[in-house]
């Protein structure tokens, strides 16, 4: 009770070796679902480089304890207790075994050992592992692993764990055995163990050395149709660490398993990551291309933490971003290598777009409330809690930028060095750093504020053009303008900030770049300027006219940018930079710039209005063939609503949702041809396919289909999302055509074809949990209108028989889609949304505190709202402060009221 009261705050300086190591463990599983038998042998020694400690403390958590023997013997002296077990006075190196019970069918938690649909499952990561079995539960512990498993042969038939298979065979009484071993040594959190009816997809393939190896995809046989895609990612994975990085698959065995139930995407356990059937199961009738595009991320982001998170751990986890932003970074490339190779720069940076546009809208957002915090922590209450929008991307964003200054084949050096250094150890971002930075020959000692300072930086820029001396310089100033108080602490110095700049002359073309000082122009017509004081001036020489600057090429630093261009100025980046990057960026200034001042005059009842140029510059994308139609779609979408609310003064939900339908509305109108040519123009007859050109094709038909169904009269609209409702053959076509039948009838109170396809599509996919979760989202984000509020359809799906609370997609399909995807309904002013959200927090905390406190979160930025709303927040946020046990919705909350 004394730990959920006054929670203990865990401090990155307080960091202290082991008192004692572990070398090897050898687990033993006696599989039963509500009284699991653990037995743990492990080989015990004191850390000769810590200070010495009599005890042995072993964390420990809900496990009931049986007996503990040493070098053989029983040991009297071994006291457990809530947080784990005691040992008296032990030896200085010996044999340890441990025998406990878990209770795995009544694990909602979904971390520890676990059932789902009648199998088990563990989640480790990131202190799960105390839940299975007395350890030294943390991540500078590392040791190998032998897994024994015994279980019911008819209910379990599968039995896997990490590494490779020993040995298998029967047992009396109907049950079984399989015993593995893992040759590497790793830290407790990437164990993980699978027992159940499950079956694979197998290939064999070749690494680059020429070893053969076993990838397995394992899924509930009724799923065994929707693994080609989750294996074709895996390969290429494989394919390209090999190639990008020069890493390769170091098991001969390598497995993916598919579970409904769990808590976040997939985890990389090794040689057997365990994932979120939302990212492995796809087949087209199913899954959208944004599912296809996830699902490859994934795999590739899981497979790659197998050199970048397993070969070479985190010391402690206020490091988790050198392990995950370096993954992310990762990733991201291999997804932007995937769609583009190398060298095709607008298909990259369609990749680049959607995932700034992710970090702008979420990690801006967290670094401007009370969650804000470093890329590397400096305390935490709860880790779990720390797996942040921070921590993953803009910790890839920080990996991104060693990169962007020293070059692909640099920062490749740095990667061969970090290995080379430090394979087989736990180390921390300062070591990551310093790799870098040695095989670099650089100092990146103000490097390290990226990694300790909090908040969005913001880089002002001011330009001044000479004619008679044919110089133009920029001034960069940078700072945190009115940082939250969370980050404002953190915040000590100039950053080292990578800035990407290009000039552009009046023919829309990029002028050569000569700084002050240098004896010609450069070869590139992008120049990477190292931007390190607080202010600094760049002045190029010999320029022959007025140059149009295009700042923070390809977002070259996650930093805000603000610099005065006219609407003109916009619209002309807009048609013609030659970074894709800043072309969408332009006009993403634009449509915001207009949606603030439109959102403005709503608030305070103005009329609104829309300049015909701002028409004009999207009609110009809209009709122009020789950009790519992904690259179109993008920059046809108006930036989010939770996006242009955080950019006011004082949020306002409400009148950002009537700006944005006002823009989407003047636009579906003035240019109603327009989108119905692209609609027909861009439709893709014939066998699906996944390839990034034809789902670049789906998604500009399914945005003009959109705002098709924003006309005035949107009969036309209604029509075609019928037809292409019935006909489609894929879920993209699907789903869009549900989503454009549901928001033309919003606008009048209902209408009989979107309940028809509504209840086709529950019907069509009754037997398809993941698309029952689209079937629930896609109605909790839905508009409303003020005869149909979305909380009413929202309160009755709770009842609806598919619903249930236990599981976490579910939940996130319809509570989370509301809360955190549906602001304009959220936010409502009778405070209805935020009762509802202080109800659900509660009911998931007890339930699952993990999924509670992400749902904890939606209400964290209460404070910028306007006040009418606030006070509703406040309420709720201290219903749920006084109510919840766990120390996870805690922290969230009691940080949100400080
Ligand atoms: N490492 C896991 C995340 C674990 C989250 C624990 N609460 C998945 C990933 O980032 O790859
Ligand atoms: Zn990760």
């Amino acid at each position: 009770m004394a730990d959920t009261a006054t929670p203990n705050v865990i401090r990155r300086a307080d960091y202290a070796q082991p008192a004692f190591l572990i070398d090897t463990v050898a687990l033993e599983f006696d599989l039963v679902p509500d009284r699991t038998v653990v037995r743990n042998t492990m080989r015990v020694r004191r850390n000769p480089d810590a200070s010495h400690a009599a005890n042995l403390e072993l964390m420990g958590e809900q496990l009931e304890f049986v007996g503990a023997t040493v070098d053989g013997a029983p040991f009297a002296n071994a006291h457990a207790h809530e947080h784990g077990l005691t040992l008296d006075n032990v030896p200085d190196n010996f044999e340890l075994t441990l025998t406990s019970n878990c209770n795995p069918a009544e694990n909602t938690t979904l971390s520890g050992l676990y059932v789902s649909g009648g199998n088990f499952f563990t989640q480790c990561e990131a202190e799960g592992f105390r839940r299975i079995t007395y350890f030294l539960d943390r991540p500078d512990v590392m040791a190998t692993y032998t897994v024994t498993l015994r279980a019911s042969k008819t209910d379990y038939p599968v039995l896997l764990s990490n590494g490779n298979l020993l040995e298998a065979g029967d047992l009396p009484d109907g049950r079984h055995f399989a015993r593995w071993e893992d040759p590497f040594r790793k830290p407790s959190y990437l164990f993980a163990l699978v027992a159940g009816k499950l079956v694979a997809l197998e290939e064999r393939v070749k690494s680059g050395s020429g070893k053969e190896k076993l990838l397995q995809v394992w899924v509930e046989p009724h799923d065994l149709d929707k693994t080609r895609h989750a294996m074709d990612s895996l390969i290429n994975s494989i394919r390209w660490d090999e190639g990008r990085f020069g890493l390769e698959l170091d098991l001969d065995r390598f497995m993916i398993v598919a579970v409904s139930d769990f808590n976040m995407g997939a985890m990389e356990n090794k040689g057997l990551n365990i994932f979120n059937t939302k990212y492995v199961l796809a087949n087209p009738e199913t899954a959208t291309d944004t599912d296809f595009a996830n699902i490859e991320a994934v795999v590739g982001h899981e497979y790659f933490h197998n050199w970048t998170g397993n070969r070479v751990t985190c010391r402690d986890w206020f490091q988790l971003s050198l392990k995950e932003g370096l993954t992310v970074f990762r990733d991201q490339e291999f997804s932007a290598d995937m769609a583009g190779g190398a060298t095709d720069e607008a298909a990259r940076a369609t990749k680049r777009i959607e995932d700034v546009r992710v970090l702008r809208q979420m990690q801006f957002a967290e670094d401007a409330g009370p969650m804000a915090h470093p890329v590397r922590p400096e305390s935490y209450v709860e880790i779990n809690n720390f797996y942040t929008m921070t921590v993953y991307e803009k910790g890839s964003e920080v990996v991104r930028m060693y990169q962007t200054l020293f070059g692909r084949d640099g920062f490749r050096k740095g990667m061969d060095l970090y290995f080379k250094r430090h394979d087989g150890q736990a180390v921390t971002c300062d070591d990551f750093r310093h790799a870098l930075a040695d095989a670099n020959g650089r100092d990146l000692a103000q490097f390290e504020r990226w990694y300790s300072q909090a908040g969005t930086p913001r880089v002002s820029v001011r330009t001044k053009y000479d004619a008679a001396q044919q110089r133009y310089s920029v001034r960069l100033t940078q700072g945190y303008g009115e940082a939250a108080p969370a980050a404002r602490e953190t915040q000590k110095g100039p950053l080292l900030i990578p800035f990407a700049i290009g000039l552009i002359g009046n023919d829309g073309r990029d002028l050569p770049l000569q700084l002050e000082g240098e004896t010609r122009a450069s070869d590139s017509t992008t120049r990477v300027l190292e931007f390190a004081q607080t202010e600094q001036t760049f002045t190029f020489v010999n320029v022959a006219q007025e140059p149009l600057p295009s700042l923070l090429r390809n977002f070259s630093a996650p930093v805000i940018v603000e610099y005065d261009y006219s609407a003109d100025q916009l619209a002309f980046l807009l048609a013609h930079d030659s970074d894709p990057f800043n072309r969408w960026e332009a006009g993403q200034r634009l449509a915001t710039r207009e949606l603030l001042t439109l959102a403005g005059r709503a608030a305070t009842g103005v009329p609104l209005q829309l300049d015909d140029s701002v028409v004009a510059a999207f009609a110009r994308v809209l009709t122009d063939e020789t950009l790519s139609p992904s690259f179109r779609e993008l920059a046809l979408m108006l930036p989010s609503e939770a996006y242009l609310a955080e950019q006011m003064a004082e949020s306002n939900p409400a009148a950002v949702h009537a700006a944005r339908q006002f823009v989407r509305k003047r636009l579906a109108n003035a240019l109603g041809k327009d989108w119905l040519a692209v609609y027909d123009k861009h439709r893709t007859p014939g066998a699906y396919e996944a390839t990034p050109e034809a789902s670049g094709h789906r998604a500009l038909k399914n945005l003009a289909l959109s705002y098709l169904a924003e006309l005035d009269d949107p009969a036309e609209a209604v029509r075609l999302a019928s037809a292409q409702y019935d006909t489609a053959n894929n879920m993209t076509d699907r789903a869009a055509a549900l989503s454009a039948l549901l928001n033309a009838a919003a606008a009048n109170g209902g209408s009989v074809e979107a309940q028809q396809a509504l209840d086709d599509f529950y019907r069509r996919f009754e037997k398809e949990p993941l698309v029952i979760d689209k079937w629930f989202a896609l109605q909790a984000t839905q508009r409303g209108n003020a005869q149909r509020p979305v909380i009413e359809t929202v309160r009755k799906l709770m009842a609806h028989p598919a619903f249930n609370l236990k599981n976490p997609n579910r939940a996130r399909s319809l509570i989370f889609s509301f809360c955190a995807a549906n602001p304009a309904q959220f936010h409502a002013e009778d405070g209805s949304g935020y009762a509802y959200w202080a109800d659900q927090v509660i009911a998931l905390d007890a339930i699952n505190p993990q999924v509670a406190a992400r749902l904890a979160r939606s209400l964290e930025l209460w404070r910028r709202f306007t006040p009418a709303l606030r006070e509703g927040m406040r309420t709720a946020l201290e219903k749920v402060a006084s109510q919840v046990k766990s120390r996870d919705v805690r922290e969230i909350v009691e940080k949100a009221l400080a």
